[in-house]
């Protein structure tokens, strides 16, 4: 179902559709139960009314045994079966394809500002291509929010300290609402915008349109130097520390013996809660950032890591 009508909300991505086929799904089956029950219920009221003929006696055998069994095993099976429909199509959302477009989310009170690794900051706005898959990271600077996109039928919590992850696949071009699902503050319900779903060629056009900022990666490579990092990570520093190029998603050896996988979350925990997962083989000198950088700077900065190669000529860390 995708019509758009007065009692039902237009579906524009490929997981509302999937959501709103399972709900029809759930809805019939409620009906024809509710509908079987009733009829049943009538039905028994007039032939058993008091002073009808009907005969009361024993059951016949196979009610009291086959038939028994069989209801209770085929209701058994069918909610196994709705448990698994629901549970998969829950799930199918928590694993976004690898070559999903990446959309970083912070929100605070009260907005949400997005941005896309080589797109512009948006504030209570995200523009997005159709038909392509939208890999969402969000957290949040203060309380837990929520973005949820109804005509996505999406909705996740973005809770500060924590990077959620998400994704949708926009199949319908349009300007869909976006809200904060969670009561935030004075000012929630003023924490709305708009996901605008364009063409690629358009989008592609819109793209080309915007004023020439600094891209995330050149923007946390500026902050890489501000803050120091630079000074123990660098080629050259006096203090031992690791080299960052491409250790995004290696896996990384603690010095408790672990091994951990360098995804967002560990470099973002590495740089507010240095002590917590200590690389092997070095000193756990670095300070704590938590703080210091706020959750746009965490963003760039961990992009400006993910960014990093090892040069093929002189083994220090390129771009
Ligand atoms: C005083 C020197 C120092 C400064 C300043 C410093 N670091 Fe570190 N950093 C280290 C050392 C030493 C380690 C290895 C021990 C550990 O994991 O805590 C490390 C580990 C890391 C790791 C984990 C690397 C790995 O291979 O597991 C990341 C990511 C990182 N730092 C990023 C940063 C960023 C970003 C900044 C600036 C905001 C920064 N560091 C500032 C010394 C420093
Ligand atoms: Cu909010």
């Amino acid at each position: 179902m995708n019509g758009e009508s007065i009692f039902w909300l237009p579906a524009a991505s490929v997981q509302g559709r999937a959501t709103d086929t399972l709900f029809f799904a759930l809805l019939a089956l409620s009906a024809f139960i509710f509908f079987t029950v009733l009829v049943l219920i009538v039905t028994f009221a007039v032939r058993y009314r008091h002073g009808s003929g009907a005969p009361r006696g024993e059951m016949p055998a196979f009610a009291r045994r086959e038939f028994e069994i069989g209801w209770t095993a085929a209701t058994f099976f069918l909610f196994i079966f709705l448990f698994w429909w629901a549970t998969t199509s829950q799930f199918a959302t928590y694993d976004a394809p690898a070559d999903a477009m990446e959309v970083h989310v912070t929100a605070k009170q009260w907005m949400f500002k997005t941005q896309s690794p080589s797109g512009p900051r948006e504030i209570n706005a995200l523009h997005v291509p159709v038909d392509t898959p939208v890999r969402l990271v969000m957290t949040s600077e203060d309380v837990i929010h929520s973005f949820w996109v109804p005509a996505f039928r999406f909705k996740r919590d973005i809770i500060p300290g924590r990077l959620t992850q998400d994704w949708f696949q926009a199949d319908k071009v349009g300007s869909y609402h976006l809200f904060c699902a969670e009561l935030c503050g004075t000012d929630h319900s003023q924490m709305i915008g708009q996901v605008v779903v364009m063409t690629k060629p358009d989008y592609a056009d819109w793209i080309a349109r915007q004023p020439q900022g600094d891209d995330l990666a050149t923007e946390g490579g500026k902050l890489f130097v501000q803050l120091g990092c630079a000074g123990c990570h660098g080629g050259r520093a006096a203090v031992r520390a690791p080299n960052l190029a491409g250790i995004f998603n290696r896996e990384i050896p603690l010095a408790d013996g672990n091994h951990v996988l360098a995804d967002e979350r560990y470099i973002r925990d590495s740089i507010l809660q240095p002590r917590r997962e200590v690389a092997a083989g070095f000193e756990p000198v670095m300070p704590s950032f938590a703080g210091v950088v706020s959750e746009d700077e965490l963003t760039s900065l961990v992009a400006y890591i993910r960014s990093l190669r090892v040069s093929g000529t002189t083994g220090e860390a390129v771009r």
